[in-house]
């Protein structure tokens, strides 16, 4: 473990422990607990090993933590907005006493690192979700990780490294902070401007970044997050593909990428400062925040959580203690008189034509595949995200039915699937309520607990499938609104469409026709927590399609079903 000096604002943090420390370590780790880390902590761990985290040689202890809370200050005083915690079962920490060393290991069971445990505590999470994200609101993705996805109690100490996480992807671009600094000092860069992102850049990034460049007289370095980013990103594989790409469009020499493996919190002003903070660690003198950085978007009232300039205001008010220079940036736009990009609070909309593509806008001519003008994106790069974000007709999709036993989905679903069969350009597979408890559930129930699971599975199932381009057709009765809302997540995030069908035979006629015989044993009271009888049925609010199969018939229905998916865009019947 040796710091460095670093040329702009304090020490370096390497807690990378030498070969024969490690190897030390290894082996009495096995007598040790230990903690598998959850992907956000693997990020964190590594940014600690690394420096990237400096001054930080570990995971917060209480009081740092309550003091970065109040006033963003580690309790010597130091500049921390950020709260970097280790989240732990109750469980686990039932089994740590103060003192303790604790292997870190990662989801192979890899140990990465030796956390000394000086502390242990329960957070107040409302309290923290207040004071770091200003909001308990749970659209705020950071609030919502903290609710949904931490464990309840927190151990803080220092660690020892024995290896970094290891990346086997684009490892050539993911240079330490130090190994950075050497570039830098090699090429003789002595001013640098970082930019960070965590979307594909387009031609206002790269005006916006050359202009950053020369104002600054500085280098450029794009700093691009693929750690963890906001739920629904472009994923990090196309990003850096895109990178790569818009590095060719700047001068030789000039610019250089690099990835950070960073777990964003999307904490808007707060994070702005971290952002500046771990950027100078990695030998940057200088720092673009633009409009809306790190935005966690609106709230669940439909407003922005932060205002857009908020985290250049809050990064000024620091700027004498960051040991780094923020560029500011308003938003660029496309002006069609100058055939060029200007920052908007240069332009004069009076006499001046201001172009612009939302995000939103952006997707949906993706989406369907639609064109995208050169003076917004390079055609190299939407290349290369129509790749990853082909129009619909040549997307996967996950169809799922759902309703009551006897409803009728089974049979729609097969006439759908042959359909399909017969039209030919997708694979097709069918998950029948039926057959999936045969191959894939067969040791589960019908508790709530078990319906759940089962579900799931069938989700995760259609969602492998759907991310290859195929067709995944589901048939369960999926009572619950909420489990099938995390398959529509699991899908979606796989790129591609959910359609529901809520095939809504009433009870009083699936009973009637009681093909299996069941109702009749549920009424009897041979069969217990049977849906619609004695277990509930949560019908959806807003299906794709709404279908009652008392006076169709299947072809009729599978009509209905094929014609939905035509208007959507993923089918061509003509
Ligand atoms: S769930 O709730 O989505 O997991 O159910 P699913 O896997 O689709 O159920 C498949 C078939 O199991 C039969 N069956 C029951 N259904 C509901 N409740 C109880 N208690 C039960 N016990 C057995 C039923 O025939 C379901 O088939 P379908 O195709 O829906 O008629």
């Amino acid at each position: 473990m040796t710091d460095v000096i670093a040329p702009h604002g304090g020490v370096l943090k390497d807690r990378r422990l030498d070969a024969a420390a490690a190897q030390a370590v290894k082996q009495s780790a096995v007598d040790w607990s230990s903690w598998d880390l959850t992907e956000r902590q693997i990020c964190d761990l590594e940014l600690i090993a690394n420096g990237g985290f400096s001054p930080l040689e570990g995971f917060l202890g209480q009081a740092d933590y309550e003091r970065v809370l109040k006033d963003m200050r580690l309790s010597d005083g130091t500049l921390w907005p950020m709260p970097i915690t280790l989240d732990v079962s109750e469980a686990f920490a039932d089994t740590v006493v103060l003192g303790d060393k604790i292997a870190l290991r990662d989801p192979e069971g890899v140990i990465l690192a030796v956390l000394t445990v000086t502390d242990c505590w329960r957070p107040d999470w409302a309290e923290e979700a207040q004071q770091v994200f200003g909001t308990t609101d749970r659209a705020h993705p950071g609030v919502a990780y903290l609710y949904e996805q931490s464990h309840p109690v927190y151990l803080g100490g220092p660690i020892d490294a024995l290896s970094l996480p290891s990346h086997y992807d684009f490892t050539h671009l993911r240079p330490t902070p130090a190994e950075l600094r050497e570039r830098f000092r090699r090429n003789g860069w002595r001013r640098v401007v970082a930019f960070q992102t965590r979307n594909p850049m387009h031609r206002a990034h790269v005006e916006l970044t050359f202009q950053a460049a020369r104002q600054a007289e500085a280098n450029l370095l794009i700093h691009p997050v693929v750690g963890m980013t906001k739920p629904g990103d472009v994923d990090h594989y196309s990003r850096v593909r895109c990178y790569e790409h818009v590095l060719k469009k700047y001068p030789e020499q000039t610019t250089a990428l690099s990835l950070l493996p960073l777990a964003m919190r999307m904490g808007g002003p707060r994070e702005a400062l971290w952002h500046a903070i771990i950027r100078r660690n990695y030998g940057c003198t200088h720092f673009i925040v633009g409009r809306d950085h790190a935005g966690p978007g609106k709230g669940s009232d439909g407003e922005e959580l932060y205002g857009p300039y908020d985290a250049q205001e809050l990064v000024t008010r620091y700027r004498d203690e960051l040991g780094i220079e923020m560029v500011p940036f308003r938003m660029m736009v496309y002006v069609e008189e100058r055939a060029g990009y200007a920052p908007i609070d240069e332009v004069d909309e009076t006499t001046e034509t201001v172009m612009n593509i939302s995000g939103t806008e952006f997707r949906r001519r993706m989406r369907e595949g639609l064109d995208i003008p050169a003076w917004f994106g390079y055609p190299e790069v939407v290349e290369e995200l129509r790749k990853t974000y082909p129009p619909r007709a040549q997307q996967g999709f996950t169809l799922f039915f759902t309703g009551l036993s006897g409803s009728g989905k089974s049979t729609i679903a097969n006439a759908v699937m042959v359909k399909l069969m017969e039209r030919g350009g997708r694979a097709v597979t069918l998950l029948d309520g039926d057959v999936v408890r045969k191959h894939l559930s067969s040791e589960l129930g019908f508790s709530k607990a078990h319906r759940d699971l089962n579900i799931r599975r069938i989700g995760y199932v259609a969602a492998e499938i759907t991310r290859n381009g195929g067709a995944a057709i589901c048939a369960p009765i999926a009572p619950y609104a909420s489990t099938r809302a995390a398959v529509k997540d699991m899908v979606e995030s796989a790129n591609g469409g959910f359609i529901e069908v809520h095939v809504s035979t009433p009870l009083a006629e699936c009973e009637r026709r009681d093909r299996k015989g069941l109702y009749a044993k549920a009424r009897a009271g041979q069969i217990t927590g049977f849906t619609g009888i004695d277990d509930p049925y949560e019908a959806p609010s807003a299906p794709a399609l709404r279908i009652d199969t008392t006076d169709q018939t299947p072809e009729e229905a599978a009509q209905q079903v094929l014609l939905k998916l035509e208007g959507l865009g993923f089918i061509d019947l003509s």
